[in-house]
């Protein structure tokens, strides 16, 4: 955990670049995916060639936009680090030596920190939780009309098992002043250009106090993985994955709210309903996730038997709760679908039903346990955040 650890981009990804036409086009075609975006372009690569990871969608080579292919939700209710999707604004660092770390914990706190990852690690309690990590564009490629943005399929979430030390409890160490308002946390990683504002989020106060807002190191029982934060990374659950912040380095008590690029710009959503064009409209920083299910099992305009009963099986958020229940509308039928174990409020939970058979559209619809159900239309933003609608899939008989 506490060793040092220098990961470099594989030479793969740069002589990919040179390889001749002729040569990478069976490999391409052999190792596609569709992801099925209404009017495309729709094929993606796999490409096994970044640290730490195997097959992803390549959305973009650098800084790395890798989409977990959907067959890996099929598979089991964690997501593996191999396969977990990785999302990077600007360049990272690729090498990071733990001995020169220091996460630092300063502005409106009594005695400012500079903390070496172990005494971070031993700084309080350590805790353990499931939790989904969803890019709020998640899905943004699905949306009609399509939005601008990372083309994003459904794939850039998952769901790990974080382990960590409170963010309370550092933020106490350092003693908060009486006038602390917001927490703002910045990563290694920086803007290319001078211009650019560095990657930094915030929270409330009341957030980052909250008994379950951690500073994690570890990630299914593993180290973070490079692309997904090593050595540490902020972890929020329920809350879209924008505010998890990566390589955290920096943590910063504000006295009042943020009005920095990617919180007073970026990561908003309008606070009345919006349609293609609007403008002027009011926005709020983008925060808690809403509640999603998905069929794994299947995939839109996959060939079934006749006459047969269907198997589907599925996952289920709950977005910042957990899951009271999972239909499944087919025709003008609602069927309750079988929940699988509860393994915590803010990771999937796996569904399954048997349906007699597949006339019409299929989607499943979860209602959290704070009573809200997913919309049967997809509400439509302009940025394409925080889609939320059922997911129709359809099925033909063969
Ligand atoms: N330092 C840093 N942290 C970051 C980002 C970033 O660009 N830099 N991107 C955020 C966004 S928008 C997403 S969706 C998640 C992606 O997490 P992952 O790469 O571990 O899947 O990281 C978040 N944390
Ligand atoms: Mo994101």
């Amino acid at each position: 955990m506490c060793e040092d650890k220098s990961v470099m981009m594989s030479r793969r990804t740069l002589l990919a670049g040179g390889a001749s036409a002729a040569l990478a086009l069976p490999v391409l075609a052999k190792d596609m995916v569709d992801l099925r975006l209404p009017g495309g372009p729709s094929l993606r690569s796999l490409d096994p060639a970044f640290p730490g990871k195997g097959k992803l969608i390549v959305q973009r080579v650098h800084p790395p936009l890798l989409e977990t292919p959907f067959s890996v939700f099929d598979q089991g209710v964690m997501t593996p680090n191999d396969q977990f999707y990785v999302r990077w604004h600007y360049p990272m660092p690729t090498e990071i030596k733990v001995t020169d770390f220091r996460l630092q914990v300063r502005g409106a706190v009594k005695a400012p920190l500079s903390l070496a990852l172990e005494e971070v690690v031993k700084s309080g309690e350590i805790i353990e939780l499931a939790a989904v990590n969803q890019c709020a564009g998640n899905g943004r490629g699905q949306f009609v009309p399509r939005i601008p943005g990372a083309q994003w399929g459904p794939g850039a979430m998952g769901n790990a098992e974080w382990r960590g030390v409170r963010l309370r409890d550092l933020l106490d160490k350092a003693g908060l002043n009486a006038d602390a308002k917001f927490v703002r946390f910045g990563g290694l990683d920086e803007p290319p250009v001078p211009d650019a504002p560095a990657y930094r989020k915030s929270v409330p106060i009341d957030i980052a106090r909250r008994d379950d807002v951690m500073v994690a190191f570890a990630m299914n029982g593993e180290a973070l993985p490079l692309l997904n934060g090593y050595p540490l990374r902020l972890v929020v659950p329920g809350w879209y994955a924008t505010y998890w912040v990566k390589m955290l380095s920096d943590i910063e008590v504000l006295t009042s709210e943020d009005d920095s690029f990617w919180m007073a710009k970026a990561y908003r959503m309008p606070t009345v309903p919006v349609k293609p064009g609007d403008k002027d409209f009011p926005t709020t920083p983008i925060g808690a996730m809403v509640p999603r299910a998905w069929i794994t099992n299947h995939a839109d305009g996959d060939r079934i038997a006749a006459g047969k009963p269907i198997e589907l099986r599925g996952i289920a958020m709950g977005g910042d709760c957990g899951i009271a229940k999972v239909d499944v509308l087919i025709g003008d039928k609602i069927l309750c679908a079988t929940l699988g174990p509860d393994e915590g409020q803010y990771g999937f939970r796996r569904w399954s039903l048997t349906l007699p058979d597949a006339v019409g559209p299929i989607g499943p619809r979860c209602t959290n346990v704070k009573s809200v159900s997913q919309p049967l239309e997809q509400d439509w933003n302009p940025n394409g955040y925080a889609r939320g609608g059922v997911e129709f899939i359809s099925l033909v008989q063969a």
